[in-house]
């Protein structure tokens, strides 16, 4: 079944110059990317995000560093389309564990456990088609991605406004 995945190179993948790593491997998966940009994360965001981790011990450590306030305050988010991609993301992602994932994994090969206990895991993929649906529209808008994937709605904005260059 062709089906989306949102994928976060998280901050210490930007800071470490992982991405063309990461997107190498990724492109042997013969997936297609369908959008991509580059965020700086809010709370609002990390909180909606990982709203399924609020009551754990690390979630405060969690959203510091995918904030990046631990390596540089940006995000690279991707939407890649595919036959089963949720899967295939997640296998060659590796487990949550840096130091439990397959050493050629993505997460077994970049990421790292720190003393503190934080998992820089370098990678986030979606899990299942339910979640992917919610992630994919909480970090993008609907023009944002090449193909229509989900019902659209037109609404009115008043005057809008935009920042350009001076
Ligand atoms: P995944 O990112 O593999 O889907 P998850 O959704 O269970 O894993 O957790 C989200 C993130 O939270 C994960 O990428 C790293 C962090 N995390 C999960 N379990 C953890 C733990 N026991 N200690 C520290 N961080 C953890
Ligand atoms: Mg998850």
């Amino acid at each position: 079944m062709t089906e989306q995945t949102l994928i976060l190179i998280k901050p210490d993948g930007l800071k470490k110059s992982l991405t063309g790593n990461i997107l190498s491997k990724l492109s042997e998966l013969k997936f297609e990317i369908i959008g991509t940009k580059i965020v700086r994360v809010s709370e609002s965001l990390a909180r909606k995000h990982y709203k399924d981790l609020l009551d754990k011990p690390f979630f405060p450590d969690l959203l510091k560093y995918i904030r990046g306030e631990f390596h540089t305050r940006r995000v690279m988010a991707l939407v890649y389309s595919g036959e089963d991609c949720i899967k295939s993301v997640r296998k060659l992602a590796g487990a949550t564990n840096p130091e439990e994932a397959d050493p050629v994994s993505i997460r077994g090969a970049y990421g790292r456990v720190t003393t503190y206990g934080v998992f820089e895991n370098v990678i986030h993929c979606s899990s299942c088609p339910e979640d992917a649906k919610r992630e994919i529209q909480l970090w993008f808008e609907p023009d944002e991605l090449v193909d229509e994937l989900y019902p659209v709605q037109t609404v009115a904005v008043q005057k809008p406004q935009k920042r350009v260059w001076a």
